[in-house]
């Protein structure tokens, strides 16, 4: 059985999403995030949310952890197949949500939730936001005229990016400028599995 360790609001919603897509039966330990001064201080395996044990196979990194999830439970849903000519674009964009989108959040987030410097920090702060909204800009760019990032088919790299989007919503990063992504972030969260996995 899969077990994910999961606390509310962390990038652990992506995992358990997946999940509900997919209807893999899984077990799910629940903790209440702790807000972090150092990294690494959560109270699971690896330290951080999300981690997953399934039957002793234990891996950290939203990202892993999903390609993982597709290839043993998928059976060939919710990602282009290999060789499939849409297969780069999906891992492009899989690993744009955590690589290249989120780390200027995360600043933002260290900063003002955690460490609770923001007002010291000022440039920094404003470089980050600028920093975040130009790597929205390019996945506005990318959503116009589609419903989802590979087009009319969902597909998990959504998964990936809505909880990078929620997290922009949050911080006020997402604003009337990026209509497409409001859109788009609409019709992922009106999806049941999304609802399933945010409910308690
Ligand atoms: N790149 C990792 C980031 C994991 C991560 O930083 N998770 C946050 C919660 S969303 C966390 O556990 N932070 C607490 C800490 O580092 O103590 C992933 O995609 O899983």
């Amino acid at each position: 059985m899969l077990t994910l360790y999961y606390a509310p609001r962390t990038r652990s919603v992506r995992i358990r999403w997946l999940l509900e897509e997919l209807d893999v039966p899984h077990e799910l330990k629940r903790f209440e995030f702790s807000p972090p001064s150092k990294p690494f201080s959560q109270d699971t395996p690896s330290g951080k949310f999300p981690y997953i044990d399934d039957d002793g196979i234990g891996i950290s990194e939203s990202g892993a952890i999903i390609e993982y999830i597709l290839e043993r439970y998928g059976g060939g849903r919710l990602a282009p197949p290999i060789g499939d000519p849409a297969r780069g674009e999906f891992l492009q964009w899989l690993h744009y949500s955590e690589a290249t989108a989120y780390p200027p959040l995360g600043v933002v987030i260290w900063h003002t939730m955690y460490k609770k410097n923001a007002d010291d920090v000022p440039e920094i702060i404003a470089d980050a936001r600028q920093r975040a909204e130009i790597a929205l800009e390019v996945i506005e760019k990318a959503l116009d005229g589609k419903d989802y990032l590979l087009g009319k088919d969902f597909s998990a790299a959504d998964i990936m990016m809505g909880f990078t989007i929620a997290v922009a919503s949050f911080l006020g990063v997402l604003d009337e400028r990026f209509p497409n992504i409001a859109a788009y972030y609409d019709r992922l969260t009106q999806r049941p599995a999304f609802q399933r996995a945010i409910a308690d």
